[in-house]
């Protein structure tokens, strides 16, 4: 809907009326032909503003009614209309113009935005392209390389920025409508002739060949396949090189590849999923809008190792008072040097004082016993865990949140040697903590609603992505990675090579191929945790025999070059061979060759040509799979919560949706069709038996993912 009102005697003011972003539904895009023609029509309407309710402009075009069959009014012409009138059109900017909004932005004579507003043509993120006139208008306002770079990236741009870059014309702190009001009668009955963006020559370039193939050499670095940011470069190119109504022409054939691609298909997904896991839910049925968060002004970190400083880094930016344990003097002092490090470039980025004196260091866990909440990030080691969450139960506070950054160790363990077991959840960090947007909310069975809705809403101050989920071994990221990484090394043994495997997956998307990821990650931490699961022999027995472990088969490749201290980046060798340790450029290296020959002789194993085919679908379909069980487990609550882990967490594409999308995609017939073809070739392979929720999916005719939720509950309701 749009509002109509007359001001100030002769203005028309437009007020787009769809809360929360106001965004171009059919009824809003419907309201705003019939306002813009009443103003247009009325004699004692001399200008009109345009504006949005409650303090936003437009968050674009409603991305619910895409898949949809759209109807009501298109955007181009109605924005065409606008640009053509001849009374002036004041765009009133507060909060966000995005997308579409920015598109009608740019279709009006004069912008003024308020100095917090943000503007941006996101569209790239949506596997989409700015197709309003955005690729053609832009450009021809603030030049090529700055629209390439927006469009292309889809990043937003404060207020000071667009008025530097000459998107808006005004900027202010004041109400904004009532500035473009004034502003509005000011520059009634002027001509209009040099306000119309799509009538501007596109400003020239000395090597348009030269600028055009570096972007689109740069976004085929960046884009990991992802074809919307390619579209969006193509039709820049049109703006700079065709006349206005050819370059809408060409807008119009990229976006409609684009719109009823998969990828744009996958990418609106995650745009809804990452929404979606803010409504969480407990198995127990406590749910999100019925826990409320407590508050936390002071938390505690224990252990500053690399985990702890960046826990401590997101905490101190976020504003919180922050109290940093470390019982090893040697340790502390370090830990300090580096946090300030930390703390100090973050600022300068992003232009602010560095929130040094937010945090306290002490080598005394006594210190904490004042503060709201608690991270335990010391040693991956349940029983220093044990000791240090003993302790901490002893010297808090009453109601303190006691959260454990473990990686995969059971919480409920953790919670039983407190006295209050309901206080205690994990949050598990993602390396380095400050960066990463993922975080897990771990409940255990004793976990209160309270302590969960406190983690997710620290999660959400800190700018994570939050996601709660059942408390298992790994939770949900790292028990689906079990399998993946397994099936890799199993792929080695019949004949594939580190280098092989990383190609197809990188080819698919990922930014780093599962070997190439261990070695940045470091080999040692898997090594120690199988070596504590007793999976670590030193037993010299060939055979099949040797890759035997409690029952299935295990591949001890990865001991193997543990014990040649190849521990991956950080030694300077690992599943490749990098020029000196700490370095990133990974080589093939021709040990592991010969290493992995004479391995494959000693146990009698035939080498066979495998194709990328096979990696992916060994590699995927049999973490997928792990997927299904964690839904049928309950470990989390929906397939939303595993795709934007994987999204968030762990590098997945997002252009492929998350892996419970992409299994969706590819149709869960066909997922399954081929996991019991793999299982049947692997029989002591777990992690290839098809789980019971994909079986059930599949017989009952595979329903969208959006559905799947209702199998899972009837499922559950069997059990
Ligand atoms: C486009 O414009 C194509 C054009 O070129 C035309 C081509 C012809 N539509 O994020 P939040 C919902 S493509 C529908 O939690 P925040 C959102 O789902 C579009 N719904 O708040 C959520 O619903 P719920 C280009 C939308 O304050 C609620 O609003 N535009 C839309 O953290 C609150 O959202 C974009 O890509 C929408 N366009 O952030 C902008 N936008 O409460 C996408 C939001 O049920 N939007 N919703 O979960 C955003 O980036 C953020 O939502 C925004 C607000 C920054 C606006």
């Amino acid at each position: 809907m749009a509002q109509y009102t007359r001001v100030s005697g002769s203005v028309g003011l437009i007020t787009l009326q769809n809360p929360p972003v106001n965004a171009l539904s059919a009824a809003v895009r419907q309201g705003i032909v019939n306002t813009v023609q009443r103003a247009l029509s009325e004699p004692e309407v001399k200008s009109v503003v345009i504006c949005g309710q409650k303090g936003a402009f437009c968050g674009g075009a409603d991305i619910k009614e895409f898949g949809t069959n759209m109807s009501g009014p298109p955007l181009v012409p109605m924005i065409h209309a606008i640009e053509s009138a001849v009374k002036p059109v004041v765009a009133a900017i507060e909060g966000v113009a995005l997308g579409g909004g920015l598109e009608l932005a740019l279709g009006c004579h004069y912008r003024i935005a308020h100095s917090k507003a943000r503007l941006g043509l996101p569209e790239v993120t949506l596997g989409l392209l700015p197709a309003a006139g955005g690729t053609q208008r832009l450009p021809r306002l603030i030049g090529v390389p700055a629209a390439l770079d927006l469009i292309t990236t889809g990043r937003h741009v404060t207020a000071t920025e667009a008025l530097q870059l000459g998107i808006v014309d005004q900027i202010t702190d004041h109400n904004t409508v009532d500035v473009a009001v004034k502003f509005a009668l000011s520059v009634a009955g002027q001509s209009l002739d040099s306000r119309r963006i799509s009538s501007y020559p596109c400003p020239r370039h000395s090597d348009f060949d030269a600028l055009f193939e570096a972007a689109m050499q740069k976004v085929h670095q960046s884009a990991r396949g992802a074809i919307a940011p390619v579209a969006c470069v193509q039709a820049v190119r049109a703006a700079a090189t065709l006349p206005y109504s050819q370059g809408m022409e060409r807008e119009k054939e990229l976006m409609a590849t684009l719109f009823t691609s998969g990828q744009a298909r996958a990418l609106q997904y995650c745009f809804f999923a990452q929404r979606a896991v803010g409504r969480w839910s407990m198995s127990s049925g406590a749910r999100w809008d019925t826990s409320k968060p407590r508050p936390v002004h002071k938390a505690a970190v224990i252990g500053l190792g690399t985990m702890g400083r960046g826990i401590a880094v997101a905490l101190a930016q976020a504003g919180l008072s922050v109290v940093a344990v470390e019982t090893q003097e040697k340790q502390l002092i370090e830990a300090k040097q580096a946090v300030t490090g930390m703390l100090e470039r973050g600022a300068k980025r992003r232009g602010v004082t560095p929130a040094l004196d937010k945090i306290t260091y002490s080598p005394n866990i006594q210190n904490v016993a004042d503060v709201d909440l608690i991270i335990e990030a010391v040693f991956e080691d349940m029983a220093l865990k044990e000791k240090v969450f003993k302790q901490l139960s002893a010297v808090c506070k009453p109601g303190t949140f006691l959260c454990t950054n473990t990686s995969g160790l059971d919480i409920n363990r953790l919670a039983s040697q407190t006295c209050n077991p309901e206080l205690v959840v994990g949050m598990h960090f993602f390396a380095p903590a400050h960066v990463m947007k993922l975080l897990e909310v771990v409940y255990g069975p004793r976990s209160s609603p309270h302590a969960v809705a406190t983690a997710m809403h620290l999660g959400k101050k800190i700018g994570k992505v939050s996601v709660a989920v059942g408390n298992c071994r790994g939770f949900v990221g790292n028990r689906m990675l079990k399998p993946y990484l397994e099936q890799a090394l199993f792929l080695l043994e019949e004949g594939a090579t580190p280098e092989q495997v990383d190609q197809a997956l990188e080819e698919f998307g990922f930014a780093m191929g599962v070997f190439r990821m261990s070695d940045l990650s470091g080999l040692d931490v898997g090594w120690r945790v199988r070596k504590a699961d007793g999976l670590v022999t030193s037993d010299a027995t060939t055979g099949q025999q040797a890759r035997i472990r409690q029952g299935h088969r295990y591949s001890p490749l990865g001991d193997l070059l543990c014990e040649q201290g190849r521990f991956g980046q950080k030694t300077g060798r690992g599943w490749y061979q990098y020029d000196k340790p700490g370095s990133r450029v990974a080589k093939p290296d021709p040990w592991l060759q010969n290493f992995l020959e004479e391995y494959r002789a000693r146990h009698g194993l035939v080498v066979r040509r495998i194709d990328h085919q096979e990696v992916l679908e060994r590699c995927l379909y049999s973490l997928i799979n792990e997927g299904f069980r964690i839904l049928e487990d309950g470990i989390a609550a929906g397939p939303e919560d595993i795709d934007v882990i994987y999204m968030f967490g762990y590098s997945w594409p997002r252009h492929r949706g998350g892996p419970m999308f992409y299994a969706s995609m590819v149709g869960l017939a066909r997922v399954l069709e081929r996991l019991e073809y793999y299982h049947q070739a692997h029989p002591d392979v777990p992690s290839l038996h098809p789980s019971t929720l994909l079986r059930k999916l599949v017989a009952n005719g595979s329903p969208p993912i959006h559905k799947w939720r209702e199998v899972i509950k009837k499922l559950h309701s069997q059990l």
